[in-house]
């Protein structure tokens, strides 16, 4: 939904409903369109991460779709990446890859925005260095059309980046206690809508935004592609598509995270979105996980509206079965089950909000 030039991905990912869904909402908050998914079982394959047969396959695809890239949906290696790329003619972007084009997307401050680079350095080390070491061997004359001496430069540039970008982290989180009181001074009460990729955030935050759009200008403005403002009971709200929860997060952008999503502690009412079609374990480990990530953000529970979503696909029988095996209410007292989709309970989630906000 955010405008971008959208470019046309064919996507690589596991067989099962989770890992395309959620490989989906991925290379959506990238920007990019899928407009086919190729799923196998096994996708860590030595030379192209998935077979030669299935590889063959992904070329023809492209070639037929007219796609402008392939979006491969694992960790690969640059050799991997390489070599599917050559084969089918486009860009591959990796799971590393699409997580780091996100949060370079997302980062709103200056901390953020150096995790980030950080983050991003680390990925480049690992290609270089193999580049390096492909040089060496020259067993791809021509690959990358790097020497080694260039590499070596590269390398060196990349040290001293790195470097460089720590100090400044050092110097941005002194500042952090200072932006947190300027951000708070413009008043307006913050949403902030979080919980895993794929689990209905920015769907609901389309209908929560565009629901009560008014034609004023000055009243409703949007503020970044991410932020909007709203008006809920008379009152003037911002509401916020953070940016989520990722599974399987390389261990190394793991601060690149906290600090893109440290926005969350700027805002008066947390909306923890979880998908309640899932099955009861897959619910139970990502609430749980979620209530760990809010905790090391230092946000307190009292804040967050628990939302069930997607309960258009839920038996009714099911969610009472559902909701007493997680004993969800132990941990979140504001809780609501609604669909994003269909519009369900919005009214009633919409109360909660504004009673949340009164408390501030
Ligand atoms: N059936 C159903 N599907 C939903 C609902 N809310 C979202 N979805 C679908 O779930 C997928 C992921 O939604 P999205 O809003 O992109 O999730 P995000 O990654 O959390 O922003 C999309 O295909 C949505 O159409 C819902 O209430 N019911
Ligand atoms: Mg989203």
């Amino acid at each position: 939904m955010y405008a971008k030039d959208r470019k046309r991905a064919i996507l690589v990912t596991y067989p099962t409903k989770f890992a395309m869904s959620e490989a989906v909402s991925l290379a959506e908050s990238a920007g990019y369109e899928v407009i086919r998914i190729i799923s196998q079982k096994d996708i860590t394959r030595s030379k192209f991460g998935i077979g030669k047969g299935k590889a063959e396959e992904v070329k023809q695809l492209v070639s037929d779709l007219n796609a402008d890239l392939i979006i491969f949906d694992e960790i690969l290696k640059p050799s991997q990446q390489y070599n599917l790329a050559r084969l089918c003619k486009v860009d591959v972007v990796d799971r590393e890859k699409l997580i780091l084009e996100i949060f370079l997307d997302r980062a709103t401050t200056n901390e953020s925005k150096i995790q980030v680079k950080l983050a991003q350095l680390k990925y480049d080390i690992v290609r270089v260095k193999e580049k390096t070491r492909l040089a060496k061997l020259g067993e791809q004359p021509g690959f990358y059309g790097l020497g080694k001496y260039d590499a070596d430069i590269r390398l060196l540039d990349i040290k001293r980046r790195t470097t460089l970008l720590k100090k400044k982290l050092k110097s941005e989180e002194r500042k952090r206690a200072l932006h947190r009181v300027q951000r708070l001074s413009n008043n307006l009460p913050l949403i902030a809508l979080t919980g895993y990729t794929s689990a209905g955030k920015t769907t609901l935050f389309n209908l929560l935004a565009d629901e009560k759009k008014v034609t004023s200008e000055s009243v409703f403005t949007t503020l970044t592609t991410y932020t909007r403002s709203l008006i809920l009971n008379d009152r003037k709200v911002l509401i916020s598509d953070t940016i989520g929860f990722i599974s399987r997060l390389p261990p190394y952008m793991i601060e690149a995270f906290k600090s893109t999503l440290s926005e969350l502690n700027y805002a008066d009412v947390i909306i923890l979105v979880i998908d309640f079609s899932e099955d009861i374990h897959a619910i139970g480990k990502k609430l749980k996980s979620s209530l760990e990530i809010l905790s090391k953000l230092e946000i307190p529970l009292n804040k967050c509206i628990l939302v069930l979503n997607k309960i258009d696909r839920v038996k009714n029988n099911e969610i009472n079965d559902k909701l007493n095996d997680l004993d969800i209410t132990k941990s979140m007292t504001q809780v609501v089950s609604v669909s994003a989709e269909f519009g369900y309970n919005i009214l009633m989630l919409k109360e909660m909000i504004i009673e949340r906000i009164k408390q501030t």
